[in-house]
């Protein structure tokens, strides 16, 4: 793919002296491009995926809009236009790109973290709901249908396995058999959803860790990333990735499962900052399912990565053929030993919320 057609077709400052293919998210293709005075992010969009990108990119103004006039502290991601004033750049196989000021900033993995930053993490995550608490549902698309909807998920996944080689199915049944002891709690949620006892809100629904940038310093956060997903749902999927992502001492994409462990430690911090920011508006029914949210995020993405193995690795992009399938068993292993901790977070959380 020739980039320079499609970075010229953008309204950026100066000439690109350095173009580099970033190895970040799982679905759409990204590229840091350096000009002599400025630098951005070029996104290449799986339409696949995100079939109605217009819909993504109105949705992403009116959260912007909304934020800057709602007293929002961190930094917004800013659209550049094409040459047309348009937020989209179709190329010659008729494949979106669009284009964001880069931000500066510092990434932390896991052996990086620390509870001061897991408390502002909390607090950042937080900010971003109670600051969208006033915002309407029906003014936001809902781009991706049963977004993690973790039933239909579990239902999608064993009707992949009924018609997969019996070689694959195997490779997933024991963990399918731990899975299926939580399909009456999955179907609760939904329950509660539908009825309004868990009141859907403008989520972000991808507050993994990867999607936080913190200041170059590495003590505050500067900027939550990736709003391609923002839709109405209920806070504790938000809540659940970020722990899922920030709370395993390993990573997704770390095929040791001996290296995945639960730390208790940032989950009690993260918490604490999460609950500070959000005390203005979050109900008792939402605080009730936030010590269950972590393992609910982590089975919901063994589920995906598991039907995403059954399927021939279609959705998410892979490094090697099995890569789906040793996800999927890394956040099996994460749920298992949260589940270990289960009533102590529950306890932990009912402190916080009655201080
Ligand atoms: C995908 O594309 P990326 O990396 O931002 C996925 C998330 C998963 C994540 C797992 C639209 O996010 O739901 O949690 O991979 N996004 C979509 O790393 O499916
Ligand atoms: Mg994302």
């Amino acid at each position: 793919m020739e980039l320079k057609p499609i970075i010229n077709s953008f309204e950026i400052k100066g000439k690109p002296t350095s173009i580099q293919q970033l190895d970040i998210g799982l679905i759409n293709t990204n590229y840091l491009v350096i000009t002599n005075q400025n630098k951005y992010v070029f996104q290449q969009i799986n339409t696949d995926i995100f079939k109605n990108v217009s819909a993504i990119m109105e949705n992403i103004e009116a959260i912007n809009n909304h934020l800057k006039g709602n007293h929002y502290k961190l930094e917004l991601l800013t659209i550049i236009n094409t040459n047309k004033g348009e937020h989209l750049f179709f190329d010659a196989n008729q494949t979106p790109w669009r284009c964001f000021k880069y931000i500066e900033h510092k990434h932390f993995t896991f052996n990086e973290l620390n509870n001061n930053i897991m408390a502002e993490y909390g607090k950042a995550v937080g900010h971003f709901h109670a600051c969208l608490a006033d915002f309407d549902t029906y003014k936001i698309t809902n781009t991706i249908a049963d977004f993690h909807n973790t039933k239909k998920y579990y239902q999608d996944l064993k009707k992949t396995m009924r018609n997969t080689a019996t070689k694959q199915v195997e490779k997933v049944k024991e963990s399918v058999v731990f899975i299926r002891k939580f399909e009456d709690r999955f179907q609760q949620i939904n329950r509660w959803i539908q009825k309004g006892k868990l009141p859907l809100r403008v989520c972000h629904n991808d507050t993994k860790i990867d999607n936080i940038l913190f200041d170059t310093k590495g003590k505050n956060v500067k900027s939550i990333i990736d709003f391609d997903t923002i839709m109405s749902n209920s806070i504790i999927y938000d809540f659940g990735d970020a722990i899922r992502t920030s709370c395993n001492t390993s990573n997704e994409n770390n095929k040791q499962i001996s290296n995945v462990n639960f730390n208790f430690e940032f989950f009690k911090a993260f918490s604490k900052g999460y609950l500070k920011a959000t005390q203005s508006f979050i109900r008792k029914e939402e605080i009730n399912l936030l010590s269950f949210s972590g393992i609910l995020l982590a089975l919901e993405q063994a589920i995906r990565f598991f039907t995403d193995y059954l399927n021939g690795s279609i959705y998410y992009k892979t490094d090697y053929p099995n890569q789906n399938l040793d996800r999927g068993l890394n956040q099996i292993a994460l749920a298992k030993k949260m589940m270990i901790n289960e009533k102590e977070m529950e306890n932990y959380i009912q402190s916080l919320s009655q201080s």
